[in-house]
């Protein structure tokens, strides 16, 4: 009797745990070989998602308003105590093999800042402006409707563009915790391309272009340089509607997370309301679609340049957001050149708005870092 009870106390251990690991494990991302951690993120996000939403800044430890590179700094963190829950990066110009990206990050810092975030229990997300291939000049050189056609298979730029892609690729696979473990990683790539302010917006190359150029990235990316520590991101920049939203989705296979940028331009009340309006519709397509396609919604770039409205985190974005069911909202970065004082998106200590962020993310339904340990 005694042998019976205990085999069916281990019974339901051995069956309880399993049912555990799957009900942890339910979500499988694009990529299906993608290591422990990164299907470990994935599901982690969902989870976190339905507690609360996360607060995410780009560039957050490497420089802020008025400084740059002070080790453990932050601007979030003078203002409001604590570093944010999603930290975001820029690869732009790691495709071309350079030290440091376009807005003067050395990609060894960064690698550094993306494992302190990895061991304070943060997530990262990466952006990548890469040049134009075709002049060389930034990403936002877009005067031509062809460079996305000269990448693709075929394209004269192919072969040069895997080489692009392999430096990307050499980035993310030197991601490396203190065991050696591949670090987890959400990339936003080619984004906001229902604009067209860059080589792969809407006015540079066709739908189904930009649908193939996606493709082959995340297929070259996982299939032959064998990075699977990554989540991939689709972010247009605002749309009308799911229709428009859709129109350049490379389809379910291929993205994880679903977003969109918006930001408010300008500061009169009629920029506010548009901000508004925006934020909602965008915010209702991105959640409808996840819901149906069981997808991360997230808001993947927003704020209000300056913050010339000082309680724009309590009074505008909070009411916005939780409205809906989203993983993360990324407030863009606080530039440190001298020649751009205005270029801000989260306060620092001393500003007018500091005091605003600080009580947004003390609110129980806001996480920053602490809160998702
Ligand atoms: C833009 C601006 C630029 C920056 C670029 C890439 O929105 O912040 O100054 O170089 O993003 O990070």
């Amino acid at each position: 009797m005694r042998h019976l009870l205990l085999f069916t106390l281990l019974v339901t251990m051995l069956f309880s745990c399993k049912q555990k690991e799957e009900a942890t494990n339910k979500f499988l991302p694009v990529d299906k070989n993608a290591t422990k951690e990164t299907v470990g993120l994935y599901n982690r996000l969902f989870q976190l998602m339905d507690k609360g939403i996360m607060v995410g800044h780009q560039d957050d430890l490497a420089y802020g308003h008025s400084w740059y590179k002070e080790d453990g700094r932050s601007d979030v963190k003078d203002a409001t105590g604590d570093y944010p829950a999603v930290i975001g990066w820029e690869l732009g110009h790691v495709e071309i093999g350079a030290e440091f990206n376009l807005d003067s990050v050395y990609f060894q810092d960064m690698k550094r800042y993306i494992r302190e975030t990895y061991d304070r229990g943060g997530i990262t997300t990466a952006s990548w402006h890469g040049n134009n291939i075709v002049t060389g000049n930034t990403a936002w050189d877009c005067a031509q409707d062809s460079v996305v056609r000269t990448i693709l298979p075929n394209g004269v730029n192919h072969e040069k563009y895997l080489v692009w892609l392999d430096r990307v690729a050499g980035f993310f696979l030197d991601l490396k915790d203190k065991d050696g473990n591949l670090i987890p990683v959400v990339f936003r790539m080619y984004h906001e391309h229902t604009g067209a302010w860059f080589w792969w917006g809407s006015k540079q190359c066709t739908p189904a272009e930009y649908k193939q150029l996606w493709k082959m990235t995340v297929e070259y990316l996982r299939d032959k340089k064998n990075v699977h520590n990554l989540l991939y991101a689709y972010s247009p920049s605002e749309t009308e509607n799911e229709a428009a939203y859709l129109e350049r989705y490379p389809g379910d296979e291929y993205v994880d997370i679903v977003g969109y940028d918006s930001y408010v331009n300008g500061k009169s009340a009629e920029d506010i309301q548009r901000y508004k309006e925006a934020m909602d519709r965008n915010l209702k397509i991105v959640t409808d679609y996840a819901a149906k396609a069981n997808k991360i919604p997230v808001i993947g770039e927003t704020g209000m340049e300056s913050l010339p409205d000082s309680t724009y985190f309590t009074g505008i974005v909070y009411p916005l957001i939780t409205q809906y069911k989203i993983a993360w909202v990324l407030f863009w970065r606080n530039a440190w050149e001298a020649d751009k004082p205005n270029h801000y998106y989260m306060p620092f200590e001393g500003h007018s708005a500091a005091n605003d962020l600080k009580e947004f993310t003390e609110r129980p339904q806001i996480f920053m870092n602490e809160c998702i340990k």
